[in-house]
């Protein structure tokens, strides 16, 4: 009786070395490059990623880039160091990122791209992007304007942080679709830089020079919106009524604004992407190989539906 106890428990220890030893118990460590926390958006993002991550016992490395590629570059490089399991990078911008993936790759870390598309030569330097189709939320956008303005108008756009693909491909789908109406004409476009001041700030510019001349506003994210709402109000026109308001992300602000009749439509892009992250982790970590593209689930939210759609809203 006594040796078959002693035996079993040698036995036990023996398994649990060994799982031990091919890495089944060893927690998985993430290094997280992320952008900032520029947008009511991001914020939320991040705290998706956190979360998920203590839920799936994966060790969170998180590093904030202040909006700046270099500081992205940095971290990339200290997760190599720390030799992490796997790395997941939001990038701030498209381009630039070769060196610094082909790094990953000679230290055998992949790569998870988040939320924002690169461009890099050799495709096989990230296993995969998890995130939204920019180019269909600016051709949505797109739609939704035309309709708001019955084909014809005048209309301003604020675009998110140069170079990034957010930008690029709201700006691109917008653009393609808006075409098909040719009574709606562009009077200004520039960048907001995703923020809430910077949208209210070159909004107060577009009103300047334009005035009421404006029916309608396309903003990369709901954050520039909510910051232009504030000047048209300052300007003295009525958000919503006066200039039609298309934005993208479904933040909980935008929908309260909706709610107040000043903005009318949000095309949701997704942040709560921190459970697919962790999934996307876990395989990796393994050796197991995962599609290119892990795209989000999203949808069009307009003012008639907002008051409805608020409580739900987790962002
Ligand atoms: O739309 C914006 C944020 O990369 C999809 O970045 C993200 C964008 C989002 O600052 O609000």
């Amino acid at each position: 009786m006594k040796i078959s106890k002693i035996l079993l428990t040698a036995l036990m220890g023996i398994m649990l070395f060994s799982v031990a030893a091919n890495g089944a118990t060893k927690k998985i460590v993430l290094g997280f490059a992320q952008i900032g926390a520029e947008s009511g958006w991001r914020t939320a993002e991040t705290a998706s990623v956190k979360s998920a991550a203590k839920a799936a016992g994966i060790t969170l490395k998180f590093s904030d880039a202040q909006q700046k590629q270099e500081n992205q570059i940095k971290a990339i490089r200290s997760f190599i160091a720390q030799k992490v399991d796997v790395i997941a990078l939001a990038p701030v911008v498209e381009s630039g990122w070769d060196t610094v993936l082909q790094e990953a790759k000679k230290a055998k870390i992949p790569v998870i791209i988040v939320d924002r598309t690169i461009k890099v030569k050799d495709q096989s330097l990230y296993a995969t992007f998890v995130g939204s189709d920019f180019p269909l939320e600016g051709k949505n956008a797109a739609i939704e304007m035309a309709k708001l303005l019955n084909g014809k108008g005048n209309i301003v756009e604020l675009q998110g942080t140069v170079g990034s693909s957010a930008q690029v491909d709201r700006l691109k789908g917008f653009a393609d679709e808006i075409a098909k109406s040719p009574n709606i004409k562009m009077l200004a476009s520039q960048s907001g830089d995703f923020t809430i001041a910077k949208g209210k700030e070159v909004m107060e510019s577009f009103l300047k020079k334009y005035g009421n001349k404006i029916n309608g506003l396309y903003a990369h994210n709901d954050d520039m919106a909510l910051g232009a709402i504030q000047a048209i109000e300052e300007f003295g026109l009525k958000p919503g009524v006066d200039i039609k308001i298309v934005s993208i992300d479904g933040v909980r602000g935008i929908f309260e604004a909706m709610a107040a009749g000043k903005a009318n439509v949000t095309v949701e892009c997704n942040p709560l992407l921190g459970p697919q992250i962790m999934d996307t982790a876990k395989k990796l970590a393994a050796g197991q190989s995962v599609p290119k593209w892990i795209k989000s689930n999203e949808g069009i939210y307009r003012m008639n539906t907002a008051k409805k759609e608020l409580p739900k809203r987790k962002y």
